[in-house]
């Protein structure tokens, strides 16, 4: 147990809140109350519960603008797109609150007379969330809204370094009516976490785990999941690649990769890892982008910015460290300097003051290519690859080489590079045109290889994460009717043939 202090990444003299970390055991006991209370959850019907997260999407939207000004305060997000995560989190409640009165079962023909089959879909149990502090709101609410939605109930650790925001979130779902032991929010750090974890495992307290943070600490998750016989969502990172054709619209892919690789300070884990060029455009694409990043705005994060602050100085110094990855051999272009940006190493045009905060220059490298570590190392910072190739094979080759596979996005006007891209990338989500990062709350979203293991979150699909499939058959003939062995016998004649 320790007092962890929470600042604002733009102004390290504004505490945000304090906060008293919970012990292996503390942990342990939230999964112990949670696993008490979910039978008595998974009671109440699931329109009613559904009921339930539409009341937390109705307050979540009337509290919209201070929920955004607490995200933008905590972890430095600019303030519309903070209010872009918030309405992430009211568009996951419109989806699942009509899901209370789907959540449909099958009815399923047998092999024998009087005899029936159906399919039920059943809560999962407890279901253990850990997140991240990039999106303190909208990725928690994937996890919470369905789990709730599907009678389970929730532990939820959020990240220590938002913990305001995950106590504003949780109030909100509280104040919307999910009981308090349903939902249990508990700050620890990363191994009271697992300890605590792997206790409530050991005590069948645990039936699943949701995890969305580094590609290290999603294995361990995994393992640990694994040796308890339990299935781990895990949401990994990401060396997103974008692969630009020489058909392509230029500008359009300029705007996208300025988004994609600087939008939240490159903090998302769709964020743009390498922008991979056409020989015969690569030129022009990387003046037309380094322009475009020279001359953004970066700064104040309440002020209209393409990025503000790193999420936390040890965000900034997980991004120095990256920048050591850069060799002699690449080129370095973006901004007047590299690392922390200061009244010392300013920045021209920078928006507030650079001092007060933890602001990071931006940083593309040119000459990535297979064997550097910048090409297989998933940076998480304003720092972006640059790299040429020559056919679409080549660029899919580079796309995948690195064996992560989250998101994946190409910009060409062809339909045949399209289709060969969509069908021989790995990721989970393919973009078109557009950036690697911003994906809708409805589709699924998840990785493979480094990235995950295959499951996936949002929309319908989630729905497999925290529900069970139940079989179900009654045989209403009389007698033991024993399948495969006493179905019908259908007699046909094999030798037929047409007479020719
Ligand atoms: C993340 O960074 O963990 O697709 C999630 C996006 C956002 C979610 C990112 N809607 O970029």
């Amino acid at each position: 147990m320790s007092s962890l202090e929470s600042r604002n990444p733009a102004d390290l003299s504004d505490l945000v809140t304090t906060v008293t970390t919970a012990s292996s055991a503390e942990v342990c006991a939230a999964a112990a109350s949670a696993h008490a209370a979910q039978p008595g959850w998974a009671e109440v019907p699931a329109p009613a519960r559904g009921r339930v997260i539409a009341q937390v999407g109705r307050l979540v939207e009337a509290n919209k603008d201070a929920l955004a000004a607490l995200v933008t305060r905590e972890v430095g997000k600019p303030y519309r797109e903070a209010l872009g995560e918030v309405q992430e989190v009211i568009d996951t409640c419109d989806f699942f609150l009509g899901e209370g009165r789907r959540l449909y079962g099958q009815t399923v023909p047998s092999e024998m007379a009087d005899k029936q089959l159906f399919t039920y879909r059943e809560p999962v149990g407890t279901a253990f969330i850990i997140t991240a502090a990039n999106f303190p709101a909208a990725v928690p609410s994937w996890y919470l809204v369905p789990a709730l939605l599907c009678g389970n109930c929730v532990v939820w650790k959020p990240s220590e370094t938002a913990p305001a925001v995950s106590a504003a979130l949780t109030d909100l779902f509280r104040a919307g009516g999910v009981p308090e032991h349903v939902l249990q929010t508990v700050v620890a750090e990363g191994q009271q976490t697992y300890d605590g974890l792997e206790a409530a495992l050991g005590k069948g307290l645990v039936q699943k785990i949701g995890f969305t943070g580094s590609t290290d600490v999603g294995r361990r998750i995994g393992e640990l999941a694994g040796r308890h016989l339990q299935s781990a969502c895990l949401e990994l990172g990401g060396k997103n690649p974008m692969v630009v054709m020489p058909d392509a619209d230029l500008d359009l892919a300029v705007e996208g990769a300025l988004f994609g690789g600087f939008g939240t300070a490159g903090q998302r884990c769709t964020s743009l890892g390498t922008l991979w060029a056409h020989e015969d455009v690569a030129d022009e694409l990387l003046s037309r982008y380094v322009a475009a990043i020279e001359q953004a705005a970066i700064g104040d994060p309440v002020q209209d910015v393409l990025y503000g602050p790193m999420i936390s100085p040890a965000y900034l110094d997980r991004h120095e460290k990256n920048l050591g990855l850069v060799t002699d051999r690449h080129r370095v272009h973006g901004s007047s300097g590299t690392g922390r940006i200061t009244t010392a190493n300013p920045r021209a045009g920078f928006v507030g003051d650079p001092d007060a905060g933890v602001f990071a220059h931006p940083t593309i490298v040119e000459g990535v290519r297979p064997g550097d570590a910048l090409y297989d190392t998933e940076t998480f910072g304003p720092l972006v690859g640059f790299g040429r190739f020559s056919s679409l094979d080549e660029a899919l080759e580079l796309a995948n080489g690195h064996g992560y596979g989250l998101s994946a996005s190409i910009y060409t006007t062809s339909p045949e590079s399209v289709w060969r891209f969509r069908a021989g990338v790995g990721a989970g989500m393919v973009s078109v045109n557009n950036s690697t990062s911003g994906a809708e709350a409805h589709l699924p979203f998840g990785g493979n290889g480094r990235s995950g293991n295959g499951s996936r979150q949002s929309g319908l699909w989630v729905l497999d994460q925290f529900t069970r499939w139940q079989a179900v058959n009654w045989d209403w003939s009389g007698r033991l009717q024993k399948a495969q062995m006493d179905v019908a016998d259908l007699p046909y004649d094999a030798a037929f043939r047409l007479a020719t």
